[in-house]
């Protein structure tokens, strides 16, 4: 059946038995797909329904659908035309893992932070009705998404404009780890409610039957209404928020859904869908443990174990999760905080050694940062994790609440530098440049998963904010070495040449070594630098190479606008210092999702053409 479907008009003419074969076949070619090329396996296997039942019922070439994130969206692509394609998912010039508005028309919004979908659907919304269109707007959000505060920053919003907007509330339990919070704890309620299949119209029906009686009795009796009506209205969050809250309903049943979605689209106000989904649908060992297979490497469909890497050591993830342990031991007032990655930060462990110290705040990185700044102003010394990336979020908070007021908090950003897979919104590419504002702030990054582990005690031993930031993937294959204090803001000299100077970030100083070998061919001898604080700078080192001087390469994994060169540049240039730069960086977008030797070649950052280009400017003769 998948064979005969290429576009959302295909499933039109399906009844209900054969749109739940499609929904079958559509899982066993997730599952081809995934189990090659890596993704987001069990959030789209627990969607296919609902998209199938989305595109039956919505004409998406002229309705919206926003996916909050987005990596929930191999169904929809699929139905849309990239069947074919999907072979090519998360590779350098293939399709991508999320909602791409360049590459489809009906990729309506791109996504990939979460959170967001609520807030763009009301902006679809009104652009509908301040240019009198008519369309229905879509948006899916996860119960994990729904933790994000932009989530119900929007709600507030949309609530209150009150125009037609349909919310589907995808509700799996889980994040990418088990849901946390509040929120989930009243969606858990509503789930497991014995009114689970009461419709509310019976319930406000009843509680309208309770006789009217004299005054002073009736205020008691409103009160006691009101607070039936929050015991059994399922969703009365919501409908106080001037919501119609209809479910919670079976996402993995096609008809109901198409029934509810028809209705749905009539309502001339915002509606949530509260569906229920099963994370992992249909491939045991995703349903069995869908954290793991949330985003999973390529896998043994018969075994679901990741396909087999030599032992490379230890991820900088497991080194700072088996550092965070010792420091924990050894220091009582360190607490870590995740924005719901536990185990993406490799702080699970913590979590379940150190209960009361380990904080999931959910998918609420602005929160994670205050939350930590409110630890530190009290004595703590908080560790808060999270993506390069998914910092952006709380830009704001870092400065107004950790930074401004000199809060000794840590930030571990992991997946800084070049990531590969996820495309241009996983990229960790700009914290140097949005860092480097910070006062008070110090930004490390180490070479390998021994200077990571000494750096976080370095840091513990400032009284400032730091932020360290490290790569996705395995480091180096070092032994993790007793803590040694790392001499604060001194880089490291690897070694020692007299044609250049080689300034490298982080994992480039082994690019930076490579480089060495190429030039050494050429009778060119290099200095190669660790330069392993961003900030403060080693300005002894600067003065140094000023004085010489030498000419610079400067490597780095961030934007060239903002980052580690141009930091060195402005500080010579305020000396009026005359030294000869070449800085390799990146452009403000990385396109591609390759791995990152991939996008390293793809952007110039490998040793070879870094090497050619050095030969070229500075030693033509030598070529
Ligand atoms: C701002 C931000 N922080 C963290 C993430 C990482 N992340 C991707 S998906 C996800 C969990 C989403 O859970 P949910 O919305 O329930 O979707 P599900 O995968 O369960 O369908 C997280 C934390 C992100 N994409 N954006």
């Amino acid at each position: 059946m998948l064979e005969q479907i290429h576009c959302p008009e295909d499933i039109h003419s399906l009844d209900e038995n054969e749109l739940n074969q499609l929904a079958a076949e559509i899982r066993k070619y997730l599952l081809e797909v995934v189990s090659v090329n890596g993704g987001h396996l069990a959030s789209n296997l627990g969607v296919v329904e609902l998209t199938l039942a989305l595109h039956s019922v919505f004409d998406f070439s002229h309705d919206k659908l926003v996916l909050d994130v987005g990596h929930q969206c191999y169904t929809h692509k699929i139905l849309t035309g990239r069947k074919d394609a999907m072979t090519t998912l998360r590779q350098q010039d293939g399709i991508s893992g999320f909602p791409k508005r360049s590459e489809s028309d009906y990729d309506h919004f791109n996504t990939g932070h979460s959170s967001t979908s609520i807030s763009a659907a009301i902006g679809m919304a009104k652009a509908r009705d301040i240019k009198k269109e008519n369309y229905s707007v879509v948006a899916v959000i996860g119960d994990g998404a729904l933790t994000g505060g932009m989530a119900f920053e929007a709600l507030n919003h949309a609530g209150y404009l009150n125009t037609p907007l349909i919310i589907i509330l995808n509700d799996n339990k889980m994040s990418i780890a088990k849901n946390v919070g509040a929120i989930s704890r009243h969606l858990n309620k509503l789930r497991t409610s014995s009114y689970y299949d009461k419709s509310k119209a019976k319930i406000n029906s009843w509680l309208r039957k309770i006789p009217k009686v004299g005054d002073h009795i009736a205020n008691g009796i409103e009160k006691l209404k009101d607070g039936l009506k929050y015991l059994l209205v399922p969703g009365v969050l919501f409908e106080e928020m001037n919501f119609t809250y209809i479910g919670p309903i079976d996402g993995h049943d096609i008809h109901s859904m198409q029934e509810i979605f028809r209705n749905a689209r009539n309502l001339d106000h915002p509606v949530i869908i509260h569906v229920l989904t099963r994370k992992g649908k249909g491939y045991l060992p995703a349903e069995k443990q869908p954290d793991k297979f949330h985003g999973t490497p390529p896998f043994d469909v018969l075994t679901g174990k990741a396909v087999k890497e030599e032992n490379m050591g230890l991820t900088y993830t497991q080194a700072f999760g088996e550092t965070m342990l010792e420091l924990a031991a050894q220091y009582e007032d360190i607490v870590a905080i995740t924005a719901a990655m536990p185990d993406g930060t490799g702080l699970s462990k913590f979590g379940e050694t150190y209960p009361d110290r380990f904080f999931d705040v959910g998918i609420a990185e602005q929160h994670a940062v205050t939350f930590g700044a409110g630890l530190a102003a009290n004595g703590l010394r908080p560790v808060v994790a999270i993506y390069s990336t998914f910092l952006q979020r709380a830009y704001d908070q870092v400065w107004h609440d950790v930074c401004l007021q000199d809060l000794p908090v840590i930030f571990a950003l992991d997946r800084g530098g070049l990531v590969p897979g996820d495309g241009e919104t996983h990229q960790g590419i700009y914290d140097l440049s949005y860092l480097r504002t910070m006062p008070n702030l110090s930004i490390l990054m180490p070479k390998d998963e021994n200077e990571l582990r000494q750096m976080l005690y370095t840091a513990y031993q400032q009284k400032h904010p730091v932020a360290i930031r490290y790569p996705r993937g395995y480091g180096r294959n070092v032994p993790l070495e007793p803590f040694a204090a790392i001499p604060w803001g001194k880089w490291e000299t690897l070694t020692r040449g007299e044609d250049f100077a080689i300034f490298a970030v982080g994992p480039l100083c082994e690019t930076a070594m490579e480089i060495r070998r190429i030039l050494y061919y050429h009778d060119i001898s290099v200095s190669v630098v660790n330069a392993r604080f961003l900030k403060p700078l080693d300005e002894e080192m600067l003065q140094a190479i000023e004085k010489e001087p030498i000419p610079v390469v400067i490597l780095e994994e961030n934007v060239c606008e903002g980052g580690f060169a141009g930091a060195c540049a402005e500080y010579w240039t305020a000396r009026g210092a005359d030294v000869s730069l070449l800085s390799f960086g990146l452009p403000t977008i990385v396109q591609g999702q390759g791995s990152v030797d991939v996008l390293r070649e793809a952007y110039g950052l490998a040793a070879e053409s870094v090497a050619e280009k050095i030969l070229r400017k500075w030693f033509p003769d030598k070529e």
